[in-house]
C-alpha cells in the first residue's frame, strides 16, 4: 500500500497488491460530474504510463458506486472530457479495469462498468439503465454495449422499463461477472491481478446474436404501444434494435439521439419530475423536528383500502394490528390482507419466509382495547363524519396520547375530526389512493392543529411504506380532488358547450392519460360522486354554472359499466358511443339556449389544462399547497397526468 493519489477533488486512488485502486467519493450519488470525469480519465492516463500499475479497480464511496450522470448538469454548457470519451479510454486501456460495484450502478455508472473489462458486485448492488425515466436514451454506450454484453431482447427489457436489476438477475444475465463473497474491493484487486497479461474481454468488440428477430420485434411493438406518444423508449428501441453494427456508428447515433433527446421538453419535464419528488417531503418548519418512533400500526376498518394499505404496512415491516366492527369482519378482512400476501407470495415478490414473517405481524380484532399497543392508528372506515368522529373518540379512550391518528378520508374535514378528539394536536389525515397497496402517492394532510413531529412522522412512515408523500392544508378534497373536480367541472362545460364524451376522450388520451375522463367515471361508477352532488346541492350558488347531464344519467340509472351503461354503452362489454346520451347532451344544450360548436382536440386540451392550471394557483393562493410541483405530482401519481408533460403546472410555463 502507498500514499493516495487525487486525481480531483471527488476522484483519489491508492495502488494495492499492483492494482491502482481508484475511488469516486461525489455526494450524495457519485454522480459524474466534470470533477468525476476528469479525474477518472485522470487516473487512467496514470494507470497506463505507470510501470509499476498491473490494472485498475474502480469503484465508489459510500452506497452508490455511480447513480449516473449528473442531471442538474444537463441543460448547462458542457465540461470536457465527456463520459463516453472517458469510458472508450476505460475499454481501450491495455491493463485490466475492473468495475467494484458497492451499490447502485445506474445510467452513465452502469455504461462506465459495461466498459470495463470484468464487474465484481456486493450483494447489495444493483444495476439498470433509467434514462428513458428522464425522457433520454443512455448516451454513452449503453444502448450499445448492454445488447453486446447480454443479447438485444433482455437489454430492450432493461432500457425500455429503466428498471433496476439485482445482484442474482445481473448475474444470470451476464451484467456482471460475479458477486463477491469476501471484501468487495479485495475481490475486485485479486480479479484484476488475474486478469493483468490476458486477453480482455473487451464489451464494445463483443458480437451480438442475430437469431433472435421474432422475438425482437414482438418485444419492440409492445414497447412501442406502451409508450403513450413518448419519444424516449422509440428512440432507446430503435437503437437497441440497430445495434449489430460497427460499435463507433452505433456510439455516434446514440450520442446524437442522446443530446437532441437531452433538450427535448419531454426530458424537461421528465427532470422536473425527478427533483419534484426528492422536494415534497421537504417541508417548511419541520427542520430539525424528529417524528415520533412508529413500530405498530393500528388499521381501521379491513374493507379494501384498510387491506391494501394492511399490505403496505406489513411489506414495511410494521406490525400490524387490523380492527373491524364485528369479529367475522375482522376475520374476513384478515382472509383478505393474507390472500394479497400469497398473491405476492405466487408472483415471487415474497419468499416463503418474508411471507411467513409479514403474516406473523398481523392480528385483527373487533376489540377497540387491542389497539392499545399502536403508535399509529389509520382509520379506513366509511366516509362519514359521524361514524370517523365516533371512532376516534372511542380511540382517544383506548390509545396512549403520544399515539397518532390519521384519517383516510377523502371528502370530509378532518379538522371537525380531529376538534371532537381529547388530542386534536395528534390528529392528520393520510389520504391514501385506491388501491392502496398500488397506487404510490399518499396526500398527508395538515389539519389546523396538527403539531409538527405528528406532520414529520406521516411524512416519515410514508416514506418507510415506499409511498411518495405529498402535503396539503384541508380543503374539500385536498390538492387532488380539488383539481380534479375542476378538470370534471370544465370536461362538462364541454360537453354542454358542443364536445361529446368520446371526443373529450380522445383529446385526453391523446395528450398521454391512460383513459379519457369519461370512460374512467363508467369504470369507477357515477353513483358516489351523484350522492356528493346531491348532498351538496342546497348550498350551490345557483349564479354558478352547474351541468346536470351526469344527474340526468344517474336519475336513468346508467351509472357505469357496472350496469352497462353509463356515459357509454357496453354492448358485449365493450364500450361503444351511445347515440342515448348524445341524445341526452343535444337536449340539455337545446334547454339552456347554448348553440354547440366543433372543438378541436388541441382546444379541449388547452380548456382543461388551463382548468386544472387555474384551480392548481387557487390551492396555492389559499396555502393548500406548498409548491406548484406538488399539485404536478399529485396530478401526475393520482390521476394519471401523463408524467413526460411534467404535470398541470408545469405544462402552463
Ligand atoms: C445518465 O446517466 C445519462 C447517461 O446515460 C449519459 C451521460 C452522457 N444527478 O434519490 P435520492 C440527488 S442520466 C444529480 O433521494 P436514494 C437527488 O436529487 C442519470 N443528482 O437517494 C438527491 O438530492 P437532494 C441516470 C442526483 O439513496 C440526492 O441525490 N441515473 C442524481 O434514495 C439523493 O437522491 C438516474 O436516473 C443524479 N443522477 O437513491 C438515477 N441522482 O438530497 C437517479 C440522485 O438534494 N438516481 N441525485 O434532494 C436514483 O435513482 C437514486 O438517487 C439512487 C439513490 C438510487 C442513486
Amino acid at each position: 500500500m502507498n500514499d493516495a493519489i487525487k486525481f480531483s477533488s471527488t476522484v483519489s486512488a491508492m495502488t494495492r497488491g499492483g492494482i491502482l485502486v481508484v475511488t469516486i467519493d461525489n455526494a450524495p450519488v457519485n454522480a459524474t460530474s466534470a470533477d468525476v470525469r476528469s479525474g477518472l480519465e485522470k487516473a487512467l492516463v496514470h494507470a497506463e504510463a505507470t510501470a509499476n500499475v498491473a490494472g485498475v479497480v474502480i469503484t465508489g464511496a459510500g452506497k452508490t458506486f455511480i447513480g449516473g450522470a449528473d442531471i442538474r448538469e444537463f441543460g448547462k454548457p458542457a465540461i470536457g472530457p465527456t463520459l463516453p470519451a472517458v469510458i472508450e479510454k476505460i475499454e481501450k486501456l491495455s491493463k485490466p479495469v475492473v468495475a467494484a460495484l458497492n451499490g447502485a450502478a445506474l445510467g452513465g455508472g452502469l455504461e462506465v462498468a459495461l466498459a470495463c473489462h470484468y464487474r465484481v458486485a456486493s450483494s447489495t448492488a444493483q444495476v439498470g439503465l433509467p434514462e428513458v425515466k428522464l425522457g433520454i436514451v443512455p448516451g454513452a454506450g449503453g444502448t450499445q454495449r448492454l445488447p453486446r454484453l447480454i443479447g438485444i431482447p433482455a437489454a430492450l427489457d432493461l432500457i425500455t422499463s429503466g428498471r433496476s436489476a439485482k445482484t442474482d438477475e445481473a448475474l444470470s444475465l451476464g451484467i456482471i461477472d460475479e458477486i463477491a463473497k469476501a471484501d468487495l474491493v479485495e475481490t475486485a484487486i485479486s480479479a484484476a491481478q488475474k486478469l493483468s497479461g490476458k486477453q480482455l474481454r473487451r464489451t464494445g468488440e463483443l458480437s451480438i446474436a442475430t437469431n433472435e428477430a421474432a422475438e425482437i420485434e414482438r418485444a419492440a411493438a409492445r414497447i412501442l404501444g406502451r409508450a403513450r406518444g413518448q419519444k424516449a423508449p422509440a428512440e432507446a428501441v430503435r437503437l437497441i434494435t440497430s445495434s449489430n453494427r460497427p460499435l463507433t456508428e452505433g456510439l455516434a447515433d446514440e450520442r446524437a439521439t442522446f443530446l437532441t433527446l437531452r433538450d427535448s421538453r419531454e426530458a424537461a419535464a421528465l427532470r422536473y419530475v425527478f427533483f419534484a419528488e426528492r422536494e415534497s417531503s421537504r417541508v417548511e418548519g419541520l427542520e430539525g423536528i424528529e417524528p415520533r418512533p412508529v413500530k405498530t400500526i393500528g388499521i381501521c376498518g379491513l374493507g379494501l383500502m384498510g387491506s391494501g394499505i394492511a399490505i403496505v404496512a406489513l411489506a414495511a415491516g410494521y406490525t400490524v394490528i387490523g380492527l373491524d366492527q364485528t369479529a367475522e369482519a375482522a376475520e374476513k378482512g384478515r382472509e383478505r390482507i393474507v390472500g394479497l400476501l400469497e398473491r405476492n407470495l405466487a408472483s415471487g415478490r415474497l419468499d416463503q419466509n418474508g411471507f411467513e414473517a409479514q403474516k406473523a405481524r398481523l392480528s385483527v380484532t373487533a376489540s377497540d382495547a387491542d389497539l392499545a399497543p399502536c403508535d399509529l392508528v389509520i382509520e379506513a372506515v366509511f366516509d362519514d363524519l359521524a361514524v370517523k368522529i365516533d371512532l376516534f373518540r372511542r380511540l382517544d379512550k383506548v390509545i396512549r396520547p403520544g399515539a397518532v391518528l390519521a384519517t383516510n378520508t377523502s371528502y370530509l374535514n378532518p379538522d371537525e375530526i380531529a376538534a371532537a378528539t381529547a388530542y386534536p394536536e395528534r390528529v392528520l389525515g393520510m389520504h391514501f389512493f385506491s388501491p392502496a397497496h398500488v397506487m404510490r402517492l399518499l396526500e398527508i394532510v395538515r389539519c389546523a392543529r396538527t403539531a409538527p413531529d405528528v406532520l414529520a412522522t406521516g411524512l416519515a412512515v410514508a416514506k418507510k411504506l415506499r409511498k411518495l408523500p405529498v402535503v396539503a392544508g384541508v380543503t374539500e378534497g385536498f390538492i387532488g380532488n380539488r383539481i380534479f373536480s375542476a378538470y370534471r367541472r370544465e370536461a362538462e362545460f364541454l360537453l354542454e358547450d358542443g364536445a361529446l364524451p368520446h371526443e373529450i376522450d380522445a383529446a385526453l388520451e391523446d395528450y398521454g392519460f391512460p383513459m379519457g375522463l369519461f370512460a374512467v367515471y363508467d369504470m369507477a361508477g357515477l353513483e358516489i360522486a351523484w350522492a356528493r352532488r346531491k348532498r351538496q346541492a342546497a348550498a350551490r350558488d345557483p349564479a354558478t354554472r352547474y351541468v346536470g347531464i351526469a344527474d340526468t344519467l344517474c336519475e336513468m340509472g346508467r351509472f357505469g359499466q357496472k350496469a352497462g351503461r353509463g356515459w357509454y354503452a357496453y354492448p358485449d362489454g365493450k364500450r361503444t358511443i351511445d347515440p342515448d346520451v348524445t341524445a341526452i347532451i343535444e337536449a340539455a344544450r337545446t334547454q339552456k339556449g347554448i348553440t354547440p360548436r366543433a372543438f378541436p382536440k388541441s382546444e379541449i386540451q388547452e380548456r382543461m389544462l388551463k382548468a386544472m392550471a387555474a384551480e392548481g394557483e387557487a390551492l396555492l393562493a389559499e396555502g393548500i399547497a406548498a409548491r406548484p410541483s406538488d399539485i404536478d405530482l399529485v396530478m401526475i401519481n393520482g390521476y394519471g397526468f401523463p408524467a413526460h408533460k411534467g404535470g398541470p403546472m408545469f405544462a402552463r410555463t
